[in-house]
């Protein structure tokens, strides 16, 4: 059978697809697994300058399998969702937010639960109009995990993040941007092709200068401004340092592309 993850290349771009299209995409400990190594593999890859994120079918990501038992196979005995959250959608979380190399989420249809909230973790987020997220946790009883805490009011304040959060409802792709949940609503038939020029376009550019500054602006949430420019002076000396740097000033002196290949 088909694997759960489809991984494909394309010049300095790895694209992920979710791809257990029968059941939205949810994920299962398979799935899990299967994206965890994957993301592993081309963080290690010094061939990936980009990573995109889309789902197969008309889904991107129900969020958890419902139906799978995930940590206690035991089906008769109720499950420690504490211990899902710990052992896979934090590590998974942890991973996409740390990836050295920008990561682009393509939004091909619903992402609900945990799928909404992985698809926020993208450093920049496609959705395709029809697409449309959804905070589906209160309606079974749950909080919005994998980082949903952390990334709803940071990315639309607490108004809205707890508007999304209590009522579940369904949130059309257009609206999300217009929030600033994510980067972009586009036509459907244009996310791909948009999200790969994205993704190549990203994989051209200063990758440790993009990782960077993606660090620094998550880290900045918890800083006051003299402790945020102090970090920034350390990271703008490490970065001066780099060959990247010399080489976008370079280039630019001589008005040629830059050839950046810091990682
Ligand atoms: O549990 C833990 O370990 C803790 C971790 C929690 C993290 C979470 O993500 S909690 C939130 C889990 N997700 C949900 O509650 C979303 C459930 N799904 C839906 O609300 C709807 O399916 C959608 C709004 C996403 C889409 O609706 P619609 O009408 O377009 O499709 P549908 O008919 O509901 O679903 C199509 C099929 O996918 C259907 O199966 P069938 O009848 O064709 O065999 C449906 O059961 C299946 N499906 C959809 N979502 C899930 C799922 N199966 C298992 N788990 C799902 N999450």
């Amino acid at each position: 059978p088909e694997s759960m993850i489809l991984k494909s290349q394309s010049g300095a771009v790895r694209t992920l697809v979710l791809n257990r299209p029968a059941a939205l995409n949810s994920f299962n400990g398979e799935m899990h697994s299967l994206l965890r190594a994957e993301l592993e593999s081309a963080a290690a890859d010094v061939g990936v300058r980009c990573v995109l994120l889309t789902g197969a079918g008309r889904a991107f990501c129900a969020g958890q399998d419902l139906a799978d038992p995930l940590v206690c196979p035991d089906t008769s005995q109720p499950k420690d969702l504490g211990v899902a959250i710990e052992r896979y959608y934090a590590p998974l979380v942890r991973r996409l937010r740390s990836m050295p190399v920008p990561v682009v989420v393509a939004v091909n249809g619903v992402a609900a639960g945990a799928g909404a909230n992985l698809a926020f973790c993208g450093d920049l987020v496609l959705a395709a109009r029809s697409a449309s997220f959804i905070q589906a946790f209160g309606k079974i009883g749950l909080i919005p995990d994998s980082g949903g805490t952390w990334l709803l009011p940071r990315l639309v304040g607490r108004a809205r993040a707890l508007g999304l959060a209590l009522l579940g409802d369904k949130l059309p792709a257009d609206e999300a941007e217009r929030m600033g949940l994510i980067w972009r609503s586009v036509d459907d038939a244009e996310l791909l092709p948009l999200a790969q020029a994205l993704a190549e376009r990203l994989a051209g550019m200063p990758t440790k200068a993009l990782v960077a500054t993606r660090r620094a602006m998550d880290e900045a949430q918890h800083l006051d401004l003299t402790h945020a420019l102090t970090a920034e002076a350390k990271l703008q000396r490490e970065l001066g340092f780099a060959h990247d740097y010399q080489e976008g000033v370079a280039a630019f002196g001589a008005r040629r592309a830059p050839v950046f290949t810091d990682r």
